[in-house]
């Protein structure tokens, strides 16, 4: 019997399971060194906590490592029913709460180190939580892409620590009873983009697709986030609501320090804001997370599915 040990949290209705032992010995190297091993030899181990039986597909993971540097808290590798993300807003929250929640952190500032660059994050004293992501830029501008039966949907490419493809003129309506047309769409975006060779930086994958409403009475935006495994994300996205500040910075139409109410397509917010960096910005997210549950994962070695069902 393997047995892995996790807290579960979610960050306004998104969930995020903290693997906190169990996982093979992944070394000392960075996170984005780590990722690749976890990926490469140890893949299971994933899908064991996050694939069905035990996990489902909104269902993301976060490994807690020790970090490099010293005056860092943690380290983090975040994954999916897909495999893996480069920076998780959402689940960065958690992480932190579940920090909290652990006693090995209080109120106050706290850096942790992922994949594709280290954050800052703060636990405030209603403890709801800032992250001050990894720097974010628009990197297309209304691109045109060719959407079978919807002819010429126009978005921006975006990093805000993954990639995304955002929309605000598509005609569907961004509304928590119109979840599977907004996913069928959203897929088939995501399907026509990667079909026309439409990328990221350095031909990356624009793997995550982002539409927006703004008739939201309690916020700026309402958005809907399809994700890698075609889960929709139940948060605002940090890191889409990250790729959202930047490009409404490039726009001219949200100034440094302002702020930005992001909402979920389940209701949940965001609140976010950005300084400049040069030619990016560097967004900060506050958000709030509770925690869910304390268990022991157990992988019977005579369990079929064990290890996950992959279809
Ligand atoms: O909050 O950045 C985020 C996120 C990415 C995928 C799901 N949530």
């Amino acid at each position: 019997m393997q047995r892995i040990q996790v807290i579960d949290s979610h960050t306004g209705g998104e969930p995020t399971r903290l693997v906190i032992g169990g996982f093979p010995d992944l070394g000392g190297g960075s996170m984005a060194e780590r990722r690749a091993l976890l990926a490469d030899q140890h893949d299971k181990w994933r899908a064991a906590a996050v694939l069905e039986p035990r996990g489902s597909d909104v269902v993301v993971g976060a490994l807690l490592c020790e970090p490099v540097s010293p005056d860092a808290a943690a380290g983090v590798v975040f994954f999916n029913n897909a495999g893996y993300l480069g920076m998780c807003g959402h689940g960065t929250i958690g992480l932190v709460a579940s920090l909290a929640h652990m006693g090995r952190i209080g109120v106050g500032e706290h850096r942790i180190e992922t994949p594709v660059g280290t954050v800052t994050t703060t636990l405030h004293e209603d403890g709801s939580v800032s992250v001050r992501n990894v720097p974010a830029y628009r990197h297309l501008h209304q691109v045109a892409v060719e959407l079978p039966g919807h002819g010429t949907v126009r978005g921006d490419v975006a990093w805000g620590g993954n990639w995304f493809f955002l929309v605000s003129e598509h005609g569907q309506r961004v509304a928590s009873d119109n979840l599977a047309a907004l996913t069928d769409y959203t897929a088939a975006l995501r399907k026509a983009l990667s079909a026309q060779g439409i990328t990221g930086a350095d031909g990356a994958e624009i793997d995550h697709i982002e539409l927006f409403a703004t008739d939201d009475e309690g916020a700026d935006s309402r958005n809907f986030v399809l994700c890698p495994g075609n889960a929709y994300d139940r948060s605002p996205c940090g890191t889409g609501t990250s790729a959202k500040i930047a490009c409404l910075a490039a726009d001219g139409k949200l100034a440094p320090g302002e702020v930005w109410k992001q909402a979920s397509v389940i209701g949940s917010l965001f609140e976010a804001s950005y300084a400049m960096d040069g030619d990016k910005v560097i967004p900060t997210l506050r958000g709030r997370a509770h925690i869910s549950a304390e268990a022991t994962l157990l992988i019977d070695d005579e369990d079929p599915f064990g290890w996950g069902i992959r279809l």
